[in-house]
């Protein structure tokens, strides 16, 4: 979804949850602008995702050395403000935040390393439900400790750690799917070889005119694939008690089966990004 409607859900929020889940959004965007940024060298790259759980502990911290391509470095340059910010939070939500970071720093070093060890790419499923478990579903069961902590949740919902995954998982692989025109074009492959090697000897050949019908083949068994989350994000919502938490959990889950009807064997996508319209997604969220 786009980050305007994201804003306003989220400052929707009741008081007690709004300020620790935006601090948990802006150190897990910076710590995902250090991982997407190619320009820091590798050996410079782990410690700082690895560590980021702790430098979110030291005042006055900030990152002057993004490459000029990331639009978020202005968060990191000023990431002293957001550190007091975090440092101003009740203990707990700090140490919620901080225990997702960690995990999540974690697991995005271990894939940094092995792209530039192997070049970058996602073998099997498995492969694929690990990374996206590390950089979205981790956010879904983080988000539940924030619900949970603040008492707007119950207890169950924190617990549900099997069901809160799935909410990440559906939002980044329909964001994986969407986006295959423009990572193919920097040559960033997130789909998973096990499913497009069906298809294709090389993922790049499914934008070749001849190839659209293995191309729409292939787009079904992606869709599929997330769709396969569906049913956990579903329960997982009906766990939900608050009218403004569940909004903020429910609307980026129908933008994102609204966007997988829109590319759903849409031979438009293979080539450029189909995204849903802004009057679209705003009317998803005047009907709640
Ligand atoms: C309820 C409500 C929102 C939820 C949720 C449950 C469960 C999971 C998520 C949001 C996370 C969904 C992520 C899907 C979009 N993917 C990305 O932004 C990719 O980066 C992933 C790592 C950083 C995650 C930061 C994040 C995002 C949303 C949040 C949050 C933290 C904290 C609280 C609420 C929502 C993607 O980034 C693209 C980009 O750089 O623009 C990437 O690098 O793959
Ligand atoms: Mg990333």
């Amino acid at each position: 979804m786009t980050s305007r409607s994201f804003c306003a859900v989220i400052q929707e929020l009741n008081s007690e949850i709004r300020k620790p889940v935006i601090l948990f959004y802006l150190i897990l965007r910076g710590l995902d602008t250090i991982e997407d940024d190619m320009t820091i060298p590798i050996e410079k790259k782990v410690p700082l995702l690895v560590n980021f759980h702790q430098t979110i502990f030291e005042k006055g911290w900030k990152f002057l050395e993004s490459g000029p391509e990331e639009k978020d470095a202005p968060l990191l340059r000023q990431f002293d403000i957001i550190i007091d910010e975090f440092l101003s939070l009740d203990r707990k939500f700090q140490e919620h935040i901080a225990t997702t970071t960690k995990e999540m720093g974690s697991g995005m070093a271990m894939h940094a390393k092995a792209a530039a060890e192997n070049g970058f790419t996602i073998e099997t499923k498995a492969e694929y439900n690990r990374y996206c478990y590390y950089v979205a579903g981790l956010v879904g069961i983080g988000l539940s400790l924030l619900f949970s902590e603040s008492h707007l949740e119950d207890h169950i919902v924190s617990k549900s750690r099997n069901l809160s995954l799935n909410m990440g998982l559906m939002l980044q692989k329909t964001n994986i799917i969407r986006d295959l025109a423009e990572d193919l074009t920097e040559n960033r492959i997130f789909w998973p070889k096990e499913i497009w090697s069906k298809y294709c000897k090389d993922i790049h050949e499914l934008q070749l005119p001849e190839k659209r019908e293995d191309a729409l083949n292939c787009i079904s068994e992606m869709v599929a694939d997330a769709l396969e989350h569906a049913k956990g994000s579903l329960a997982y919502l009906s766990l939900l008690r608050t009218q403004s938490v569940f909004n903020f959990c429910a609307i980026p889950q129908v933008m994102a089966l609204k966007t997988l009807a829109l590319i759903y064997r849409n031979p438009n996508m293979i080539t450029k990004n189909v995204k849903i319209r802004r009057g679209q997604s705003a009317r998803v969220c005047s009907r709640l």
